[in-house]
């Protein structure tokens, strides 16, 4: 239903995205798109780069009179920090980066590899993202993230809302909603800084507001827990996906891992418990959508780990470039994103339609029979 494609480097003059498949009739709010772009940008423990840019984009496309039309969205972010023609040449690949792989496939120098494998394309994700949470907030879905683990910090297991996520986690450095863990975390980055090293951690995303079957169990790719897991896994350092109470069902019993079912009128179907994180047989079970992603540590380090020069092959420290330390922070943004787009994309498989409208109209008619 939807697809999008982004371009641009990371010190190119320009970032751009393409979303396609979007309907008609929705307002698009600029400056809640922007204004999500910078909330990207943030966290302690992110670089100096952030310091320079302001993102935010220009729309090319697919808005007039700001109501999308059912053209494609077009949206394209200038860099401040633009000078990618001066940047220099690296010959010592840095362990966890693109750049050994990257540069042995493509024939090419380590810096055209950083540039585009640079998680500075997560900028147009957001802005992707966004335009697809204004879709999905006009049927009532909403999406928060928040940090549950920076280096071996973790925040204790709670249930958690939403809303409660929104407004703990807004004015968190580390966008984590618990005061004390996020002294804990800072202190770790802060740390890390200091030893010249870097942290990863882990973020949950939850969604709330999803009707029952979105997705489905008849095939592979049409699994919406897959799908998610898929794109969520191509966010630069993500290294593994938790849906619902993930690692942790290995060891409980059934009786225990199974969300039990309950009717009422007013509710319809529900579940008084989540271990499932919302998704049954690769669909939506009308719970609170609950992911959890863990990311690795920052692979540019200034105190660089062994490598090898790619002119001498001899043994040499990897090269260092300037970074983030931790950015945990910025991801939990990042995925929220993702998952904005994976449930629009899913919510308008399931309602589709050309315009806004008409996708109400099927909505609300699926969501009389499901509560029958
Ligand atoms: C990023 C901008 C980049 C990095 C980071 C993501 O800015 P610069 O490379 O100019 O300092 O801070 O990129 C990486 C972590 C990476 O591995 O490439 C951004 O805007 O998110």
């Amino acid at each position: 239903m939807l697809r999008y494609i982004t371009a641009g480097e990371s010190h190119g003059h320009y970032l751009a995205a393409i979303l396609e498949g979007f309907p008609s009739g929705l307002a698009m709010d600029l400056d809640f798109i922007n204004a999500e772009m910078r909330r990207r940008q943030g966290g302690f423990g992110r670089g100096s780069r952030q310091k320079i840019e302001t993102d935010g984009v220009e729309i090319l496309g697919g808005v007039i009179k700001k109501v999308t039309t059912g053209a494609p969205l077009g949206f394209l972010l200038t860099n401040k920090d633009f000078k990618i023609e001066e940047m220099p040449e690296l010959f010592r690949p840095r362990p966890g980066h693109a750049d050994l792989a990257g540069s042995v496939k493509y024939h090419q120098g380590i810096r055209a590899v950083l540039e585009r494998s640079s998680a500075r394309e997560t900028s147009m994700r957001v802005a992707v993202g966004a335009a697809c949470k204004l879709l999905l907030k006009a049927f009532g879905i909403e999406i928060a993230g928040h940090v549950v683990q920076i280096g071996n910090v973790m925040l204790p297991d709670e249930a958690i809302t939403v809303e409660e996520i929104r407004k703990g986690s807004k004015d968190s450095p580390v966008r984590c909603v618990c005061k004390k863990t996020e002294k804990a975390m800072m202190q770790a980055i802060a740390k890390a800084m200091k030893n010249g090293d870097s942290l990863g951690g882990k973020y949950e995303i939850r969604a709330t507001g999803l009707p029952i079957g979105l997705g489905s169990y008849v095939h592979f790719e049409r699994k919406l827990d897959a799908r998610l897991a898929m794109v969520l896994m191509s966010q630069q350092s993500a290294k593994a996906v938790e849906i619902g109470d993930g690692v942790a069902l290995a060891g409980m019993l059934g009786s225990e891992a199974h969300d039990e079912i309950f009717y009422s009128k007013a509710r319809g179907y529900f579940h008084k418990t989540n271990h499932a994180g919302g998704f049954e047989g690769g669909m939506t079970n009308g719970a609170d959508l609950v992911v959890r992603l863990t990311m690795k540590p920052i692979s540019t380090l200034a105190k660089p780990l062994a490598s090898v020069n790619m002119k001498t092959k001899r043994p040499e420290k990897a090269d260092f470039e300037r970074s983030d330390v931790c950015a945990v922070p910025a991801g939990s943004v990042i995925g929220e994103s993702l998952a904005a787009y994976v449930l629009a994309d899913a919510f308008l498989e399931k309602f589709g339609g050309d315009s806004v409208t008409e996708i109400h109209h099927n909505y609300e008619g699926y969501l009389k029979r499901a509560r029958a």
